[in-house]
């Protein structure tokens, strides 16, 4: 009887449960989404898959760095979406409403840093060689997901994403930026904030240019007086800093967990006034030059002479060595204006002999091919095409920099307040239009070991004029370390960069609004 009663109730409840358990995802295509590098393959299956409080990211196999990934993820999915996601190791089989990532056996082409996204209704799978390529992956899929999901507090809305799967891998190894801290000096919380920048666009090295004329800013124990008298100050005049070795390793590690190297530049036997103006003996006189907060270059020298320089630039490199885990040590080398060619060939010679006698790999600006470079040196061109044909000569790899499409301290144009213009504008156009391999005649791809942009400072002050020098323009540098030269195209890329501009002010990173570019379009159609 009660159950007659209440018949029609239970039937129509049951139907509802059963309607809304068949529910479509919605229609989505992976082709419209922004993605920044642009991936080697995508392919669109028009469903979605939609992230719940109760989705799970499971980690197939026994990896405590996949684990420590996973977290990251779920740290990066927390803010917008407020779920609190729960990461865990399994083994058992393939399970929906789930982000598996997976450690396995993908073609060799993938190498250490490419990978596997499959997208569907049910789950999510990355699949790489390499935790780092796990990791270059998620930057992916967090491009996938709406631009809220870079919000910072939680947002009132479902998380579908479209579904499908991407192939993708890198085509050049080595992707960086370069942050001048010397000219002005930039804290520890800076240069965190920038590697979560990049590692976004999937770069994976931070060079820091730690010493130069205006200021010395790593601590170096035999030689105190360089950072505290010659960290001391910075162009204009104001206080400068330092890192100490604890400070440094902390960056290191940070980037190290973003899979991005460290690679730590002292600059000589030029701009290295900071140095000079710390400890008399460097001179050749023997006397202390004046702290500088000026913008010239060219004028300073170590004494290449004397035995104390390679005592002291030995006990530099020993320091920095046991604290640097990537394999390099840049040694500068550019703009030697004061050091007599002369001095300058034997000084590189045995700065190179010092670095490899410390275990590391030394870099150096394109000048340093005018010494016995060795094979394993790579060489950091930054204009002159006869340098980096001499270097290839040599045996060494080249890293591109060309100051007039990768100078990121270089004005966009006429009216850009901050920055210079010796190398010329460089608007977004010239800075994403160009082919590493084809760059310079007589140098291929096998030549080039990747790209980097580097941000010189002696303008820049803040994080909020960093971010307005490198962005976007290091998101081409990114995408054409990155990308197939064959799948870049103008026209296309200014599609793109446009629809990002919504997640550029979701993440609040002060971009330049170029005016090639028709922003406000952007905003009717995210
Ligand atoms: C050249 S390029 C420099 C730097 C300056 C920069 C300014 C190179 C290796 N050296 O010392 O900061 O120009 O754009």
């Amino acid at each position: 009887m009660i159950l007659k009663k209440y018949l029609n109730t239970i039937v129509i409840f049951l139907l509802v449960a059963l309607l809304t358990s068949c529910k479509e995802n919605p229609k989505m295509n992976l082709l419209d989404e922004v993605l920044l590098p642009k991936p080697v393959l995508v392919k669109a299956t028009g469903s979605s898959f939609e992230l719940k409080n109760n989705t799970k990211i499971l980690i197939k196999g026994d990896s405590e760095e996949l684990l420590q990934i996973g977290k990251y993820l779920a740290n990066l999915l927390k803010p917008a979406t407020g779920f609190k996601i729960e990461v865990k190791t399994t083994s058992k089989k393939t399970i929906s409403n789930s982000i598996y990532l997976v450690l396995t056996k993908l073609e060799s082409n993938y190498g250490e840093e490419g990978y596997h996204l499959n997208i569907t209704d049910k789950n999510i799978i990355i699949k790489a060689n390499s935790v780092k390529g796990i990791f270059r992956g998620i930057q992916t899929l967090r491009q996938v997901f709406p631009s809220e999901i870079e919000a910072l507090n939680p947002q009132n809305r479902k998380w579908f994403i479209a579904s499908g799967e991407i192939y993708d891998y890198p085509q050049f190894k080595y992707r960086g930026a370069m942050l001048d801290v010397s000219r002005h000096f930039f804290k520890k919380e800076d240069v965190k904030k920038y590697i979560d920048m990049i590692a976004m666009y999937k770069l994976n090295v931070l060079h820091l240019h730690l010493s130069d004329d205006q200021g010395w800013r790593i601590e170096i124990k035999s030689w105190p007086n360089l950072t505290t008298y010659g960290g001391s100050t910075q162009v204009g005049g104001g206080k400068g800093g330092f890192y100490t070795q604890e400070d440094y390793k902390e960056i290191v590690k940070y980037a190290q967990e973003r899979y991005i190297t460290i690679i730590p530049e002292i600059d000589m036997p030029g701009h290295t006034n900071a140095a000079l103006a710390s400890y008399p003996e460097l001179n050749c006189d023997g006397k202390a030059t004046k702290l500088y907060t000026g913008m010239k270059v060219g004028f300073s020298t170590l004494c290449t002479h004397k035995k104390i320089t390679y005592q002291f630039i030995d006990d530099v490199i020993r320091e920095l060595a046991a604290i640097t885990p990537g394999p390099y040590i840049h040694i500068g080398g550019d703009e030697s204006h004061s050091t007599k060619i002369e001095d300058y060939v034997p000084f590189i010679n045995k700065v190179q002999d010092l670095v490899i006698a410390h275990g590391k790999q030394a870099i150096g600006w394109d000048e340093i091919v005018s010494a016995a470079i060795k094979p394993t040196t790579t060489v950091q061109y930054w204009g002159r095409p006869k340098n980096a044909l001499k270097g290839v000569s040599k045996n060494a790899k080249i890293i591109l920099s060309p100051s007039d499409r990768t100078y990121l301290d270089m004005k966009y144009d006429s009216i850009t307040k901050l920055g210079l213009k010796w190398a010329g504008y460089v608007d977004l156009d010239k800075a994403y239009n160009w082919n590493p391999s084809t760059l310079i005649s007589g140098i291929t791809k096998k030549d080039i070991l990747g790209i980097e942009s580097p941000l010189w400072t002696e303008t820049v002050t803040n994080m909020e004029e960093v971010e307005f020098m490198a962005f976007p323009r290091i998101i081409g540098h990114a995408e054409i370390g990155w990308t197939p030269d064959s799948l870049r195209v103008w026209d296309d890329y200014k599609m793109r960069l446009k629809k990002h501009a919504k997640r550029l002010k979701i993440m609040k990173i002060n971009f330049y609004p170029s005016t090639l570019i028709d922003w406000n379009e952007s905003e009717s159609k995210e």
